[in-house]
């Protein structure tokens, strides 16, 4: 474990942790039914047969879960708001609550719009393979902005459209379990046209402090063979520049164009309505190679022959226990590769989720974990990347989608069974961490700061 103290942050820079509603709610019962109900219903999509039925049932304990936060001293809390929950009757009432609660105690709310929960009525309409979805979409958040916007500032559309393309459309892994390949590339393109809707829509509610949280990652090739490179340049594409560069620039990377909707260019100024932030959820890089010619598989995520690339261990590294390289200094240089790709146009930073899962309550691996990244993150801000705050996955252990119950990503232990939550080491030490960074922002501010001791 480091032995010297994280140097000071910016001023103002925003300390948080984050969740999302269907891996914590639970209470499915009391809401419409959303794309993960069905798709966890079905034999074999989760690891452990898994439901979120109930999961850490936050939607009854969010009290305790606030009290939580307000113990640990964050200034923010990213949570989700469930759209299929929004869409029954009272719905609202929850979100309300829980605004209310974390405002009492001094937290921040930060909601995202969307973390991968549809309404399984907009699925059986079609989806986010259907344009119309995107319009569903920003009207469903103007209804919560209305209810919210009093007292919420800060705002995410969605979360991570790279994974939830790849993951939910084009391998199958997530819900909706459709495993289209690149014909999935239509629902990163309404997701993006979604998002601009919205943007919009909360901007005419008075919304003015709007961000996304995309997944975003370096890209290594496997070696400086040709074949390697092109095939992690196009892994590139996939996960940072298809989805970076409509937003921030305003158009669609060279190489794609023949999977796209048709007319997708004329979307492009609605897409890239101006940001007030930019969020960025970072693991860990991608090693990238070659295709191998057959099906092949890699922590847990099947590849199939057909696609253009093969994903390749990163040897020499600690992984986690979902088998993801430890790699720090990836989230400094991925964020100096995006000041110097996109400029100007790249609006200040946040990192909306990082984080690692490991077993037990005397968690040092995660300390280890986070320590070294949140260094990582203090280089980029020293280098000139204008990082205006960093966000832990998770506050609790929960519902890991396909993996269910069996990888623990939380600051705080949850009993799946009892559902008693048991802060973890880690919880100590960033409660710790997060004391020093406030004395050091005293000390930095102010002429009452004692120096002669
Ligand atoms: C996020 O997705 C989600 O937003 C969140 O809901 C989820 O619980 C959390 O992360 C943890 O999974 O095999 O080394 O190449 C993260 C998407 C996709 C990021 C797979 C890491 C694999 C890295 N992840 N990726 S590696």
């Amino acid at each position: 474990m480091a032995t010297h103290p994280i140097p000071p942050f910016p001023p103002g820079f925003l300390w948080g942790v984050s969740t999302s509603a269907h891996q914590i709610e639970g209470a499915a019962d009391e809401r419409e039914p959303s794309v993960w109900d069905a798709f966890t219903a079905e034999p074999g999509r989760v690891k452990d047969g898994s439901t979120a039925a109930v999961a850490c049932d936050h939607y009854h304990r969010y009290q305790e879960d606030v009290a939580l936060l307000s113990d640990l001293g964050v200034d923010a809390y990213r949570f989700s708001v469930s759209w299929p929950r929004v869409d029954s009757p009272g719905g609202l009432d929850f979100y309300d609550r829980l605004v209310d609660e974390l405002c009492a105690v001094g937290v921040r709310p930060v909601p995202t719009l969307f973390h991968w929960d549809l309404p399984l009525a907009l699925q059986e309409a079609g989806g986010w393979l259907e344009r119309d979805t995107a319009f569903r979409f920003a009207e469903y958040a103007a209804r919560v902005a209305a209810r919210l916007r009093d007292r919420v500032t800060q705002w995410i559309t969605l979360n991570e459209p790279a994974e939830h393309t790849l993951l939910g459309h084009a391998l199958g892994v997530h819900a909706p379990g459709r495993r289209l390949l690149f014909d999935a590339l239509p629902v990163a393109h309404h997701q993006l046209l979604a998002h601009g809707l919205a943007v919009r829509a909360l901007r005419a509610a008075g919304v003015t402090d709007i961000g996304i949280a995309n997944s975003h990652g370096p890209t290594w090739p496997a070696s400086r063979e040709s074949a390697d490179v092109a095939a992690a340049d196009l892994y590139d594409l996939l996960l940072n520049r298809l989805f970076a560069e409509p937003l921030l620039l305003g158009e669609y990377p060279d190489g794609l164009g023949e999977f796209m909707p048709e007319d997708a260019g004329a979307d492009l100024e609605v897409i890239a309505e101006p940001l007030d932030w930019y969020g960025i959820n970072y693991y860990a890089p991608t090693r990238v190679g070659a295709p191998l010619g057959r099906d092949d598989a890699f922590a847990g995520v099947p590849i199939p022959a057909e696609l253009p690339f093969s994903l390749r261990e990163i040897e020499g590294r600690p992984v986690t226990d979902s088998g993801w390289p430890v790699v720090p200094e990836g989230l400094t240089d991925l964020l100096t590769a995006f000041r110097d790709r996109y400029g100007d146009r790249l609006p200040p930073v946040v990192i909306t989720e990082n984080g690692c899962s490991y077993e037990g309550v005397d968690d040092r691996e995660r300390i280890a974990y986070l320590d070294a990244h949140i260094r990582a993150l203090h280089r980029a801000i020293e280098a000139g990347v204008d990082v205006r705050g960093y966000f832990i996955w998770s506050l609790l252990d929960n519902f890991e989608w396909a993996e269910g119950f069996a990888r623990r990503f939380g600051l705080v232990h949850v009993d799946f069974r009892t559902l008693r939550r048991t802060p973890k080491a880690s919880y100590r030490w960033l409660r710790e961490v997060l004391r020093e960074q406030r004395e050091g922002r005293q000390g930095a501010a102010g002429p009452e700061t004692d120096s002669a001791g």
